[in-house]
């Protein structure tokens, strides 16, 4: 049988975030972060679920280092929690926070297994958001220094960084809309944790240089593909001002130096004020781009709300909504990934996450056989193939999840993982699902059938 074969050297890993597994949120030092504020307060998430414990990671970090190795990945995504190195945010670090991130990364090699760390997860430090949050300039500088105190302690031996995962998501849907944590709701605070992100990610890249380190830095955004519902030219122009709010504003300064137009018209007074050399420092060269690639939206015209648009999934024949509402079309991943290639320049890329949430129930002989998730995996890996046997740079592929874990505002109720974790079991057990057995086999053969 003919197979859809990767190239020798692509990376095949699993992607996880400390917030969302390691627990242990007051241990060993480790200092307050939003999303800790956030998910003790009552009716922020659902079932009042919190990420005190999650899967109890910073436990059981051998373990779930040993999984991976069962796996069979070359690279392990995972982020650093930036309160438990710096309780306050900035000043005083806390040696063991460092220890255990020290420890992680050599097990990982030691299992052959490629770190890539991402610096900013979300779980920023409740000490700074009480001096203002992404929104005050000087978070970049928190930031950067931060990174600085992480780099010297880890850079001689981590492949891959990102500076920090779907920033989108931190600036709109915790300081635009508040349903995350911070919980602010207010347009002009949103578009300044965008710039200021951006800053933060231009000066620690220009640091990274700088300091002369062996590995690559790029930042892990959350792109989706937006198509206009009608040829109308208000649905055209509809799609364009979403896609120029979720993509165009991070991947337009990163790759071009400097943000949409159209958008910034759009959002008129609300735009943020920045001295113009901000766009040297954020336009950084980066050595990868990471995807987080889920879902594709179909855009309307609306008279209503700022944006002026509805949106409704993309599904493709065949496919469905998941519980989170994220219609499933893998053709997008493909029509994504030569967008990029096309409009940005073909950087080297990373999928650094896609996955599917599921209920994931164990049968009677105690196992998960998520067949739904294998399909899933299965037409994503051909769509990224197809890409790539079309020229685009694509490089890796990570899934997201290594294990099921919390789930930010849907706390324990939607399972992303190839390893099922019993959040009613004290010692958390963990359980391959049949997908991880899958996943394996398929590394192994570095192919997809087609
Ligand atoms: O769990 C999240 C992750 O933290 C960021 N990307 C999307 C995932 C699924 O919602």
């Amino acid at each position: 049988m003919t197979t859809y074969e990767f190239p020798q050297d692509f990376i095949w890993g699993a992607s996880t975030a400390a917030f969302q597994i390691e627990g242990a949120w007051d241990e060993d030092g480790k200092g307050e972060s939003i999303w800790d504020r956030f998910n003790h307060q009552p009716y922020r998430i659902l079932n009042g679920a919190t990420a005190d414990i999650a899967c109890d990671h910073y436990h059981h970090m051998p373990d779930d280092v040993a999984l991976l190795q069962a796996l069979g990945v070359n690279s392990y995504r995972f982020s650093i929690s930036w309160p438990r190195i710096l309780p306050l945010g900035t000043g005083a670090v806390e040696p063991r926070g460092l220890d255990f991130y020290d420890r992680l990364v050599d097990r990982l090699l030691a299992a052959d297994i490629l770190p890539m760390v991402t610096l900013n997860h979300w779980d920023f430090p409740q000490a700074l958001q009480e001096r203002g949050g992404w929104p005050n300039r000087d978070s970049a500088g928190w930031f950067t220094d931060y990174a600085a105190t992480v780099f010297e302690r880890l850079a001689d031996r981590v492949a891959y960084w990102a500076t920090h995962n779907e920033p989108f998501v931190v600036a709109f849907s915790g300081y635009g809309q508040g349903g995350f944590a911070p919980g602010v709701a207010s347009m002009p605070q949103a578009l300044k944790a965008v710039h200021h992100q951006l800053l933060a990610h231009g000066r620690t890249v220009e640091l990274f240089r700088q300091s002369g380190y062996a590995g690559q830095i790029g930042i892990a955004l959350n792109l989706a593909p937006f198509l206009p519902k009608t040829e109308r030219a208000e649905d055209i122009a509809a799609a364009k001002r979403m896609e120029m709010l979720m993509n165009g504003i991070f991947l337009d300064p990163v790759f071009k130096g400097a943000y949409p137009q159209g958008l910034v018209t759009w959002m008129g007074e609300m735009w943020p004020d920045y001295p113009t050399e901000d766009l040297t420092t954020i336009s950084q060269p980066i050595d990868f781009l990471g995807i987080n690639f889920y879902f594709a939206q179909i855009v309307s015209f609306a008279a209503h709300g700022l944006l002026k648009l509805n949106s409704e999934q993309y599904v493709d024949p065949g496919w469905g909504i998941t519980d989170k509402g994220w219609g499933v079309c893998p053709s997008q991943l493909t029509a994504l990934l030569n967008h990029l290639k096309q409009d940005y320049g073909n950087p080297p890329m990373f999928i650094t996450e896609n996955g599917i949430c599921l209920g994931d129930t164990k049968d009677e002989h105690g196992l998960i056989d998520d067949q739904v998730r294998i399909n899933y995996l299965r037409a994503h890996f051909q769509a990224a193939y197809r890409a790539l046997a079309q020229g685009a740079n694509l490089r890796g592929y990570y899934v997201w999840s290594l294990m099921d874990n919390f789930e930010w505002s849907d706390g324990y109720n939607q399972r992303f993982g190839l390893v099922h974790v019993d959040f009613d079991d004290p010692k958390r057990k963990r359980t391959p699902k049949a997908s991880f057995d899958w996943y394996r086999d398929l590394i192994e053969n570095n192919a997809v059938s087609p």
